[in-house]
């Protein structure tokens, strides 16, 4: 876990992704070209009954069709611009933003009626 000297207004940052919504609306917005991180906090979730996993996921079978993203760990983390292709963010994503707009982030499961739990990830944007 990292340790985050967060003041008041970073605090403001946390977001709490909730796994059986396939993206929760982070009301953060952001602009192409602006460095954006996004890193796991706290939390645990699962998208089956009886295990649960932090932001990296379960693993498995990376093609899956359960999966949302293909080629990424079952329950890991994801992230989208708008209504762009999903990004996988895992417990730690620093990178330029590849578009401008809304940040929605979720958990890669297709199948969300069994899921539970929840992360708190923390945004921080620098200007
Ligand atoms: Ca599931």
């Amino acid at each position: 876990m990292v340790d985050y000297q967060l003041g008041e207004d970073r605090a403001a940052g946390v977001v709490r992704v909730l796994a059986d919504h396939a993206w929760t609306d982070t009301g953060i917005d952001v602009l192409s070209g602006e460095w954006l991180q996004i890193d796991y906090l706290r939390g645990m979730w699962s998208p089956w009954p009886g295990d649960a996993f932090d932001a990296i996921g379960s693993g498995g079978d990376p093609h899956c069709d359960c999966n949302q993203m293909a080629g990424v760990s079952h329950a890991a983390l994801i992230g989208r611009i708008e209504d762009g292709e999903p990004f996988f963010v895992g417990d730690h994503w620093l990178q330029a933003a590849g578009a401008s707009g809304r940040l929605y982030l979720g958990i890669n499961d297709t199948r969300l009626s069994d899921n539970s739990g929840w992360l708190d990830v923390v945004v921080l944007q620098e200007d």
